[in-house]
């Protein structure tokens, strides 16, 4: 509809100052680009008042095109992430292996950045998948940025870099259909894994609880390959990094984690966002395991394997230090987006390992960031400067070149110096990067070493040394993953190779798809059996508080506010935190008459995102939510997932409807609000055989 025109180049609706706040002066005002105010941020210039736009409108073309290429390319794997804003803190010097500062200065906070990922989901994909996480810590330090770019599961699929583009092709969403999306449930992952022994291994940690985290605040992380480090003398020792949370290794159902992604899609990012937000400062040890090149070469496996990792129980994690992450990104794109690690990125003191992925690593990450962040000055971004130190160097111009420098000294060596000029900086042959003088002999092959061919040890170590929970959900993940392939060749091959791992799991996997076990694959070098290593377990070591998880209180018209009252104290006293969830988000009428706001509205509070219940309700307000599905699911689903759920007796009947039996998890709130906490800080295990059947 046309409008009246009241000053040109303005009409009535869009005049500046009528709908939206205006400028107070020439601080606050927009301009383009390029510094010119703009006086009217709503309308683009027309002929006439009903157009047509004109071509000379620079501000809307400027606008548009930025807004056009807005988007960069996603990373090609590890392209969902969040991160977060912390420090480090050395609590131990390794003064006797290292001389990097970051490891020898006691008490010395180093700024870093920390972004968590999924590997094959894209950007806008779930949190929530079945995957690997990646954990990628970029260290401000005073010599240079290191970044730690690991994982939270210590070995990796493959032993050589050369492998990494097909399996990444294998696990990505096919490239015919385009799906599955951030999933490896599907023929061509499978169908590589089948063909590839060397990954077994990482399978067994890929399928396990692991790769269902509660949060990224219960992830442990590691390094995975394995690194140098050198000290004064030039005397180089063996190194393999972890990350260990505060709050403990964490995982969901996976039934839960896949309701978890439509109740929820940004479930991890939120929860880092907000307890960072909220003061509750994420917190994990930091710790090496060193090794002697003796002690290497004395393990019954290579070293620079990075599908193998080193047992703790035989080599002891010595923890020297801590990362907080204390501060959320004030801006997701220029920080967490752009945020580019590389292995590359090392500092005097550390140094690589011969491992042959790790050598891959160390071409890809920089190359990549060229196509992901469009010009070799991507360290010019202000989350990838170098800020604990000084960085300069002879390096010039290039797209988005960033610095003005000054002078003519842009080579090495000069003598500008000596006519008074700034000569610029100089190799440092003392302070400055070293590499460790390792040994190197051979002729030119394209071999993989023997030590590397036993695939199936460790794979069987992973699995023999899990709790038996953990073990079934193992089994039936797998079970899951094969029923979603649909070539049965492929599904033979799995079977055939998970007989080299344990029979027994071969044996559950092919009872649970319902197909006869095959013969057993040949194995380059028959497996052994190791000691168990019980570090490799997650059950069993929740930590006994309710710090980190979320309690829901699910109330509605007539709750008892004492009792609500009383839980949360509990709860809030054990270090949790609580969320009113009711009918109605603006909160329901207690029966005291007073009004108890809620946190979120139930359809869109499922119990899948918290970490227990407690159904707080009257008579009258159970017999309000019988009738409604959210609230049946709520604490079905929180009975299925295992976890406690506390109840007032006139609930009981919403309880019965849900399926909800009475069990050690299951507390009546009459008692003492206490007793709801200690089932509430962890799962109920034993109750999983009554709701779900496991392979
Ligand atoms: Fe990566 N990996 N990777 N990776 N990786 C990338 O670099 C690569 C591997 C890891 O939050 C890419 O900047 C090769 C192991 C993390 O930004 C790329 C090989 C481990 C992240 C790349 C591996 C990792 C990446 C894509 C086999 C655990 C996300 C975007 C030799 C130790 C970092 C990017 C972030 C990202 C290559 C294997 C961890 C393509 C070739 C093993 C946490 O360069």
């Amino acid at each position: 509809m046309a409008k009246t025109p009241t000053t040109a180049g303005t009409t009535a609706l869009g005049d500046a100052g009528e709908l939206h706040q205006t400028a107070s002066s020439p601080e606050t005002r927009t301009t383009t680009n390029h510094g010119a105010p703009i006086s009217d941020n709503q309308n683009s210039l027309k002929a006439g008042p009903r157009g047509s736009t004109l071509l000379e409108d620079f501000i809307l073309r400027e606008k548009i095109q930025h807004f056009d290429h807005e988007r960069i390319p996603e990373r090609i794997v590890h392209a969902r992430g969040s991160a977060a804003h912390g420090f480090f803190e050395l609590t131990d010097s390794l003064a006797d292996y290292t001389t990097a500062k970051i490891l020898t200065e006691v008490g010395q906070k180093t700024e870093l950045f920390t972004r968590f990922s999924t590997v094959a989901g894209g950007a806008g994909s779930v949190d929530t998948p079945r995957d690997v996480r990646g954990f990628a810590v970029k260290f401000y330090t005073t010599e240079g940025n290191w970044d730690l770019v690991g994982n939270n599961i210590p070995v990796f699929f493959i032993q050589d870099a050369i492998k990494f583009p097909d399996l990444i092709h294998a696990v990505k969403m096919e490239a015919d259909k385009g799906y599955p999306q951030a999933a490896s449930a599907h023929d061509t992952f499978w169908d590589f894994i089948g063909l590839m022994p060397e990954s077994t291994h990482m399978i067994m940690w890929a399928m396990s609880d692991r790769a269902i985290p509660r949060s990224l605040r219960m992830i442990e992380g590691f390094g995975v390959n394995t690194f140098r480090l050198v000290n004064a003398e030039g005397v180089a020792t063996l190194v393999k990094f972890h990350w260990r949370p505060k709050l403990g290794t964490q995982s969901t159902c996976w039934d839960e984690a896949v309701k978890i992604a439509g109740a929820d899609p940004d479930y991890h990012r939120r929860d880092l966002y907000e307890a960072i937000a909220q003061g509750d400062f994420p917190e994990w040890e930091f710790g090496v395991q060193l090794f002697t090149q003796e002690e290497a070469d004395a393990l019954p496996f290579d070293i620079l394997d990075a599908t193998k990792l080193v047992p703790e129980e035989d080599y002891p994690i010595r923890v020297i230090g801590r990362m907080v992450l204390d501060r959320n990104p004030d801006n997701f794109f220029a920080e967490t987006e752009q945020a580019a690690f590389l292995p590359t990125n090392i500092v005097p003191g550390i140094d690589f390992s011969e491992d042959p992925l790790l050598q891959g690593r160390l071409f890809s990450y920089q190359d990549t960031q060229l196509s992901r962040l469009g010009t070799v000055n991507f360290h010019q971004i202000p989350i990838n400067q170098a800020k604990g130190c000084p960085f300069q160097n002879f390096q010039r111009d290039g797209q988005m070149q960033t610095q003005v420098f000054k002078g003519r000294a842009n080579y090495e060596p000069n003598s500008l110096a000596e006519a008074g000029e700034d000569g610029g900086p100089r190799e440092d042959p003392k302070g400055g990067f070293r590499t460790a003088p390792v040994p190197v002999e051979g002729e030119k092959v394209r071999l993989r070493a023997e030590s590397f061919a036993d695939h199936y040890s460790q794979a069987r170590l992973f699995f023999q040394s899990q709790t038996a929970p953990e073990q079934a959900h193992l089994a039936s993940a797998i079970v899951f993953e094969l029923s979603k392939v649909s070539l049965p060749h492929v599904r033979e091959r799995v079977l055939s190779n998970l007989i080299n791992v344990d029979e027994t799991l071969a044996q559950r996997v092919a009872e649970g798809l319902n197909l006869p076990l095959p013969k057993a694959s040949k194995p380059a070098v028959a497996p052994v059996d190791l000691e168990p290593s019980p570090a490799l377990r997650i059950i069993g070591k929740y930590p006994d508080t309710l710090k980190g998880r979320k309690v829901a209180i699910l109330v509605a018209d007539g709750s008892d506010g004492a009792v609500v009252a009383q839980v949360r104290k509990a709860v809030e006293g054990d270090g949790g935190s609580v969320f009113v969830v009711a009918p109605k988000i603006g909160g329901a009428k207690l029966a005291d008459g007073s009004t108890l706001a809620a946190d979120g509205q139930l359809a869109g509070s499922p119990s899948v995102l918290f970490d227990a219940v407690a159904i707080i309700l009257s008579a009258d307000g159970c017999a309000q939510l019988m009738k409604e599905g959210a609230a049946v699911d709520f604490a079905k689903d929180a009975f299925g997932h295992l976890k406690a759920v506390g109840f007032t007796a006139e609930a009981q009947p919403l309880l019965d409807k849900a399926g909800v039996e009475p069990d050690e998890g299951v507390i009546d709130l009459s008692s003492a609000a206490d007793a709801f906490l200690t089932p509430a800080r962890t799962r109920q295990w034993d109750r999983e055989p009554k709701v779900r059947m496991l392979a």
